[in-house]
């Protein structure tokens, strides 16, 4: 047994080569060689079962999880961001005349929405030199128009103070954070539901200035919610003075359907059943091209061509699909202004266009020219608590609206 196994091994006699060679051409034990291959085969398997695992995770257990989660879709649509009183009072850091307050509107429960009031620029200087200035003595007066502002996904109304300071050159601004943003009340979100508090917080509005003057401006997401509360008071006869779209898309279908990340989904055969049937099903459909064709005022949409999270091809259709469903001559016209790349606007700063200044004073004297136009034939009033000089043309007294507003000022 000793001898035969050491014939095997090399020799002190043989020559390094044949060494090698001796030992390269020895088979490996039938053991070794089956592990090996086992490896192998364990090795592509395991790789091919994580590659479908992945696959499964991504392109089916997400859209699933999508489908059946409304707050996934809640997650992805609304993304709020939590603020503080405190940081909204610390406004009065940077800039001045500027108030942070809270209004409670009565809807499906006592209902608290955070705002922030911007006078406008020219209002500044008396703000600091009066000691007894008061901000709603302000709002209540016709002077200055007055612009409501409706931000976008993803933030609360501290993070559009940007947005704020440039149009308060214009308007009064009241920027608000909807329920379930900053530290408005807490609530689950369906566009429904932002749409009837926003509604109320309208018509609270109504009756702190004069009804006739109020612009509606929404960003974004915003846009839509927007053109949907402005579409559910047309069906009380209400309209805005002016409504500015910035950066909106015409329905979440079709944002859903091009934007740039959503891509990686769109070409699956599951991608209608799971993703756009599962926004439709729970109600989440924001189609502007539909909720503004029931917006009797002016219409002003602005776009950047670099919007990266929006194309800007939406704003052309939205454009184009207003101009098919809206009369120009009893509804005003629509203006669309795409902000030249050049700008590098962007999704988030449209308002730092610097034809801005152009595009608001032109389109402000538009709606002017329409309001003069139909002043009789709509109502932009409701019975103010004050009497006054409003003009009241067809809103007949209705106590419950003072019934749903409760209005606390905090400094
Ligand atoms: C809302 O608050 C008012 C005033 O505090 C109260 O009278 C009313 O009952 C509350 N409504 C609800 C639904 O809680
Ligand atoms: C506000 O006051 C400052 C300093 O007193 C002054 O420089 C500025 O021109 C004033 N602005 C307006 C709009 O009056
Ligand atoms: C200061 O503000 C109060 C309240 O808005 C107003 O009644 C008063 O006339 C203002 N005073 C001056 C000097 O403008
Ligand atoms: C401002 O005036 C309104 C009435 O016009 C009053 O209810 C409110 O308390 C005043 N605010 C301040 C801070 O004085
Ligand atoms: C949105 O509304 C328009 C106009 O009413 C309609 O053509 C379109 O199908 C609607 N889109 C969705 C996703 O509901
Ligand atoms: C917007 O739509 C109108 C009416 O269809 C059209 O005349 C205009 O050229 C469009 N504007 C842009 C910038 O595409
Ligand atoms: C306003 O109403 C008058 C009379 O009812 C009507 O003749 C006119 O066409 C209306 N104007 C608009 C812009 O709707
Ligand atoms: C609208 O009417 C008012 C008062 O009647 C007038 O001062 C203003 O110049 C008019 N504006 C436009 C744009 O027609
Ligand atoms: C008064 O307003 C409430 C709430 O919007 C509404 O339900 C009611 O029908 C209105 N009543 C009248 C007489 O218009
Ligand atoms: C304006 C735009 O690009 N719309 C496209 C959005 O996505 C759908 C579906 O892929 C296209 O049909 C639209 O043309």
């Amino acid at each position: 047994m000793a001898s035969t196994e050491k014939s095997k091994l090399p020799t002190d006699t043989t020559t390094l080569e044949e060494a090698i060679l001796q030992y390269d051409t020895r088979p490996l034990p039938r053991k070794k060689r089956s592990w090996l291959f086992k490896c192998l085969i364990s090795f592509a398997l395991t790789l091919i079962a994580l590659t479908v695992i992945l696959f499964l995770l991504i392109f089916v257990a997400i859209p699933l999880a999508f489908k059946y989660s409304i707050d996934f879709q809640r997650l992805i649509i609304f993304m709020p961001i939590p603020t503080t009183q405190e940081q909204c009072e610390s406004v009065h850091d940077r800039a001045a005349g500027a108030r942070n307050f809270y209004v409670t509107v009565d809807v499906y429960e006592n209902i608290t929405l955070g705002v922030l009031h911007f006078l406008p620029a020219p209002l500044i200087n008396e703000s600091i030199k009066n000691e007894s200035f008061n901000y709603s003595d302000a709002l209540a007066q016709p002077d200055y128009p007055v612009l409501l502002h409706f931000h976008g996904n993803g933030g609360n109304r501290f993070y559009n103070v940007e947005a704020y300071l440039k149009l308060r050159q214009y308007f009064h601004v009241l920027g608000f954070d909807y329920q379930g943003y900053g530290d408005s009340t807490k609530a689950e979100l369906t566009e429904q539901g932002i749409v009837d508090v926003s509604v109320e917080l309208y018509k609270w509005l109504m009756l702190q200035t004069y009804p006739d003057n109020i612009y509606v401006w929404g960003h974004s997401l915003g846009g839509a919610i927007a053109a949907h509360t402005l579409s559910r008071l047309g069906n009380e006869n209400i309209i805005p003075k002016g409504l500015i779209l910035e950066a909106t898309f015409t329905s979440l279908r079709d944002e859903v359907e091009n934007y740039s990340l959503a891509k990686t989904f769109t070409w699956l055969p599951w991608f209608e059943a799971t993703i756009q049937e599962g926004l439709e099903n729970n109600g989440f459909i924001f189609n502007t091209s539909d909720y503004v064709s029931n917006v009797d005022c002016p219409i002003m949409i602005l776009h950047a061509e670099d919007d990266v999270l929006i194309p800007f091809a939406l704003a052309e259709k939205l454009n184009n699909t207003v101009a098919d469903r809206r009369d120009p001559s009893t509804q005003g016209k629509v203006t669309f202004h795409l902000i030249p790349a050049v700008y590098n606007c962007n999704h988030w700063s449209v308002v730092e266009a610097p034809e801005m200044f152009e595009y608001i004073t032109t389109y402000v004297m538009d709606c002017e020219a329409y309001y003069n136009k139909t002043k009789g034939n709509k109502t932009r009033t409701l019975e103010k608590p004050t009497t006054g000089t409003t003009e009241v043309s067809l809103q007949p007294e209705n106590e419950t609206y003072y019934k749903t507003f409760f209005y606390t000022e905090t400094f």
